[in-house]
């Protein structure tokens, strides 16, 4: 058998744009796949991550890892932090620290962990724990690709902390089978949140303030 008569594994991506009710650009969304036949499996396992802080914030805002993922917390900063979560997905808590003090931390069930900070009220992040490989990011632009899918069908998924739980877009069956890139377009059709931008506590994420 020659080499090169080898199949190629059949993948494709997905690409997503986000939007808002008056049609703008959302940054910084998850969007993951969550695949609907097991042949659409194949990954390597999840990569460790790593939830920074620094200036007094979460860096990144929004992580998103799959389940069984472990993540690092360290604290670059010159102020000692105290980390904690009271999220059902994963409680637990990072006693005052500076460096990189407490081991990883092992990410096994799906959902939304919220993340806080005993001495910086106006710390705030989020890490959303997914049950598939194939996760990413919104940019600026609302725009993400999922790359190189395999060949199946998909449950596309969207998520922010900006959006009540049920404001949040339907998920999107989609079928990747023949080598072309799928689009799809998320709406928000309730009135967003506004991003958390402020590191120093003027406005921390809470709906009674909005
Ligand atoms: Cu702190």
């Amino acid at each position: 058998m020659l080499l090169g008569a080898l199949p190629a594994l059949a993948c494709a991506d997905i690409a997503v744009t986000v939007l808002d009710a008056d049609g703008a650009p959302v940054g910084d969304v998850a969007v993951y796949a969550v695949p609907r036949t097991t042949a659409a499996t194949g990954s390597a396992g999840p990569a460790a991550a790593v939830m920074d802080q620094a200036d007094s914030a979460f860096v990144p805002h929004l992580l998103v890892v799959e389940a069984g993922t472990y993540i690092e917390f360290p604290n670059n900063d010159t102020v000692s932090h105290h980390v904690y979560s009271f999220s059902d997905a994963k409680r637990f808590e990072l006693p005052l620290y500076k460096g990189n003090l407490h081991p990883p931390l092992r990410f096994d069930t799906p959902g939304v962990v919220v993340l806080g900070c005993n001495i910086h009220d106006g710390m705030l992040g989020y890490i959303l724990v997914v049950d598939t490989p194939w996760f990413t990011v919104t940019n600026a632009a609302g725009e993400a690709r999922l790359p190189a899918l395999p060949d199946g069908d998909y449950a596309v998924h969207v998520w922010t902390p900006r959006a009540r739980a049920g404001d949040l877009p339907r998920p999107r069956q989609t079928n990747v089978s023949d080598g072309s890139a799928r689009e799809l377009r998320f709406r928000f059709e309730g009135k967003l949140m506004p991003a958390h931008e402020d590191r120093h506590g003027r406005s921390t994420l809470t709906w009674d303030r909005y």
